[in-house]
């Protein structure tokens, strides 16, 4: 597990690149499109970012943000800031041109790294003193630069890098994590549920600006000297696929809307080069775990992590999938179920998660409530996840707010939700309450898959709610259905049910 010698100074980027370009230097550590970069020419270029934020008069501390699509580029920046003492904050390349005023002011960043083409390329801040485009004049800035750099050494609490979280509600909130938890993260649930090795070729479909790609992406591969595919363009499932096909990746890591996508285009293709495929973000229905195990012959192992958290915490482990569960914690962190008064739960029984251990932010930045409403005393945070447990497997409920109580009994979306999803004509959908005579009853809202929506006679959602007539007891029944053409969804493509509640 992650533990230093000297309990002295250090640098998470020596640690995970020094050793690995020593030993494995001509190996390639990253390969995105047609580009191929050895861990020796990884560490050189890392160690040239940090010479150029020296040059470009970038202190230790300040914030580097970095909006760019995942490529060799993008990780030099992230790798070269934390090396250099820099905090390196990547952020979602999908939002607005006042998302970035927002996220630049409220990190206070000095430099920004981004591309010609991106929404951020044209916004001042008070704090920004730069900015660098990855794709005008980055290369002959970095060749420019020495390949050689010293190590920002310090101690393995202290931060070296930021994300932003993106609640269901109100602003992204800056995510400060430590300069250990990158080793922590895979020294856990990388080493101990996947098992990553040197062998392993690792392909997320999760962007590095999201904690989970983060992790699957830069910190697991890096650290044990494995290679990692980057896919710089927007992945949709053809573009997976080529993907996967070009690569071979031995470990994937997807999320639930991508099996999904991927099921629907998929037609008897063999992937018997992926050894193990992982989700999260969101709970993975058991009918895409079904199907995917039917078509694949491979399993996917759902796991629950939190941008707070960094990585995955709870997670179902090969050869012991419990579909429709989050599977047990994962080595390393503790978890407790809890009710309204923090005290611990019967089995079985449902109430918030809570979870302890190394990877999990000292606190957002700038956010004294939030960290008083979340941090808890002795380590203990607060996902905001309602969840039961039962033999050490844990299955998700439904997120705090979202949860419904009918008739005075607690009745979860998620579970109505994967029952609907069952039934062929059902793309997405998601649950809600909405008041009834002064009571809160659940609601669904229903995205049909193509060809379904269009059939003259159809009565779906009669259809549907007889489906759902055997397989729910009654007071879990949705009072009605809704066929839409969308559901709102964030950035990271999470449902926003609280927009369907209101
Ligand atoms: C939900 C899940 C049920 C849950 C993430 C892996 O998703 C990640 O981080 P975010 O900060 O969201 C965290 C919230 O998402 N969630 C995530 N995974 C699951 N719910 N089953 C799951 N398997 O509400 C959680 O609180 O965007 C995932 C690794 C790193 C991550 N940051």
């Amino acid at each position: 597990m992650a533990q230093l010698n000297s309990g002295g100074k250090f640098n998470v980027v020596t640690e995970l690149l020094g050793k690995q370009s020593s030993l494995h230097g001509d190996k390639v550590a990253i390969y995105c499109g047609d580009t191929t970069v050895t861990y020796r020419e990884l560490e050189q270029n890392v160690n040239r970012f940090a010479n150029v934020l020296k040059d470009l008069g970038v202190k230790p501390k300040d914030r580097v943000m970095i909006v760019a699509p995942d490529s060799p580029g993008s990780v030099y920046a992230f790798l070269g800031s934390i090396k250099y003492g820099a905090w390196p904050a990547p952020v979602n390349t999908m939002l607005t041109e006042d998302d970035y005023v927002y996220l630049l002011q409220d990190s206070q960043a000095r430099l920004l790294v981004t591309t010609t083409d991106s929404v951020a390329s044209p916004v001042k801040t008070d704090s920004l003193c730069g900015k660098l485009y990855l794709d005008n004049g980055f290369d002959s800035l970095l060749k420019s630069a020495s390949e050689e750099a010293d190590s920002c050494l310090v101690e393995p609490d202290d931060i070296a890098f930021w994300l932003y979280s993106s609640g269901s509600t109100g602003r992204p909130k800056g995510t400060p994590h430590k300069q250990i938890s990158m080793l922590f993260t895979a020294d856990t649930y990388a080493k101990t549920v996947l098992n990553i090795s040197d062998e392993d070729v690792c392909f997320s479909v999760s962007k590095l600006f999201f904690a989970y790609g983060l992790g699957n992406s830069i910190s697991f591969p890096l650290r044990f000297g494995a290679s990692t595919v980057l896919l710089p363009e927007r992945p949709t499932p053809e573009l997976v696929l080529e993907t996967l096909f070009k690569f071979r990746p031995s470990v994937f890591f997807g999320v639930p809307t991508q099996y999904n996508s991927l099921l629907k285009k998929m037609n008897g293709e063999n992937l018997d080069f992926i050894r193990i495929c992982a989700s999260a973000g969101e709970a993975l229905p058991p009918e895409i775990y079904r199907r995917w195990k039917e078509k694949t012959g491979l399993e996917i192992l759902d796991g629950i992590g939190s941008t707070e958290a960094l990585h995955i915490f709870i997670s179902n482990r090969s050869g012991d999938t419990r579909p429709g569960t989050s599977g047990r914690i994962v080595t390393g962190y503790e978890a407790k179920i809890v009710n309204d008064d923090n005290r611990e739960v019967s089995p079985g029984e449902t109430g918030h998660l809570i979870i302890r251990g190394i990877s999990i932010t000292p606190g957002y930045w700038n956010r004294p409530e939030e960290n008083e409403k979340k941090i808890l005393p002795d380590g203990w945070f607060r996902t905001g996840d309602v969840y039961s447990q039962e033999d050490g497997y844990f299955t998700y409920q439904g997120r705090g707010d979202d949860m419904l109580k009918s008739g005075g009994l607690w009745v979860s979306p998620m579970e109505i939700e994967h029952a609907l999803l069952e039934h062929e004509a059902v793309n997405e959908c998601a649950v809600v309450g909405h008041e009834r005579e002064g009571l809160v009853k659940p609601f669904a809202y229903v995205v049909l898959n193509e060809g379904w929506g269009n059939r003259p006679d159809n009565h779906l959602d009669k259809k549907l709610l007889d489906f759902l007539s055997d397989k729910l007891p009654k007071f879990k029944r949705p009072w009605g259905i809704n066929l839409v053409n969308e559901l709102p969804k964030t950035a990271t493509g999470k449902i926003q049910r609280f927009k369907l509640r209101s």
